[in-house]
């Protein structure tokens, strides 16, 4: 079998890392039996669109979603709410592979009601905002043209932060930025990197409102065809892959700082805990944006994310 994988990254990225290790423990457990195909961002195409319908299709049965799934996937947007998970990164990834939240009737229904199977949950690292200015109170990003994925929840939290955020394309954004069409932009450490825009960007800001979270996805026939000791196989690997996908960003995210720091002159600026306190403030009321916008279902993934994380040991960020 040919399992093809689809990516919303380059090559260089964290799911193109996390692929690659996912790569090598199938190939491995399953003795040859299956080979993984890895499709990056720009070899399946690049628009986001096209690469959910081919895994709603079955055409690759499994693909990184993450932001601009909202269409496919609304209640997907849970994962773009900002003071919600632990600070702790990899608490944040225990919880979202937790079997109860994971497993739950309220995430699998989410997407299996798309045809898609919810596998794991990847943090890839927190969401850094970049800007040509510094920005440490709302007052900072009043009107920014900051650009956000296509989530109608991201543009509420920063319109609530006082943003005017616009949309544009993975591919599009480094000259977007660079002709001042975006001015500002949100992205992991490693993604500033991997795709320049830190070249292009004055001030880089870490308010750790957010992490940057990629759902793996399969497609529901595919994923029901398999037999019953492959889905436990992938299942394991998916285990496995918990503490790996964690290693895996961490890495990524403070070499790549480091690389930045030795390229740029770029500002770095660090939130306290009193500037954050203004964001969070402002990113309370989107909580019911989400619930409003997607309902009951995704109301249910909402409160066991919450219960989750009320129980975690370091708390939310909230
Ligand atoms: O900002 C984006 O559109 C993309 N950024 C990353 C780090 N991954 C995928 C996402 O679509």
């Amino acid at each position: 079998d040919t399992w093809r994988f689809g990516l919303e990254e380059t090559e260089g990225s964290v799911q193109y890392a996390y692929a690659e290790a996912f790569k090598d423990l199938i190939e491995e457990k399953s003795d040859g039996d299956v080979t993984v195909q890895i499709l990056p961002y720009g070899v399946w195409g690049s628009n986001y669109s096209a690469l959910y319908d081919a895994l709603q299709s079955g055409a690759i049965p499994i693909s990184f979603g993450s932001g601009f799934l909202g269409g496919t996937v609304p209640e997907s947007q849970l994962m773009s709410l900002n003071y919600v998970m632990p600070n702790d990164q990899l608490e944040t990834a225990e919880i979202l592979n937790s079997d109860a939240f994971m497993q739950s009737e309220a995430w699998q229904q989410s997407f299996r009601s798309r045809g898609l199977v919810p596998l794991a949950a990847l943090p890839e690292g927190f969401q850094v905002w970049t800007a040509n200015k510094p920005i440490r109170t709302p007052e900072d990003m009043k009107g920014l043209q900051i650009r956000v994925m296509d989530n109608s929840l991201l543009r509420a939290t920063y319109q609530a932060y006082g943003a005017s955020p616009i949309t544009i394309a993975y591919g599009e954004l480094y000259s977007a930025l660079q002709q001042g069409q975006a001015e500002g932009n949100i992205q992991p450490v490693f993604a500033h990197e991997n795709m320049g825009f830190y070249e292009v960007q004055d001030d880089m800001i870490f308010a750790e409102q957010a992490q940057f979270i990629g759902n793996l996805i399969a497609n529901e026939d595919w994923y029901e065809a398999l037999s019953d000791d492959q889905q436990e196989m992938l299942q394991s690997t998916l285990k496995e892959m918990v503490q790996k996908g964690h290693d895996i960003q961490t890495q990524f995210n403070a070499e790549r700082l480091e690389t930045i720091k030795d390229n740029s002159d770029i500002n770095i600026i660090y939130l306290d805990e009193k500037e954050r306190s203004r964001f969070r403030e402002l990113a309370r009321p989107v909580r019911q944006v989400y619930v409003d916008m997607v309902g009951e279902r995704g109301k249910q993934a909402l409160d066991i994310l919450l219960k989750q994380v009320e129980e975690s040991k370091s708390g939310s960020s909230d």
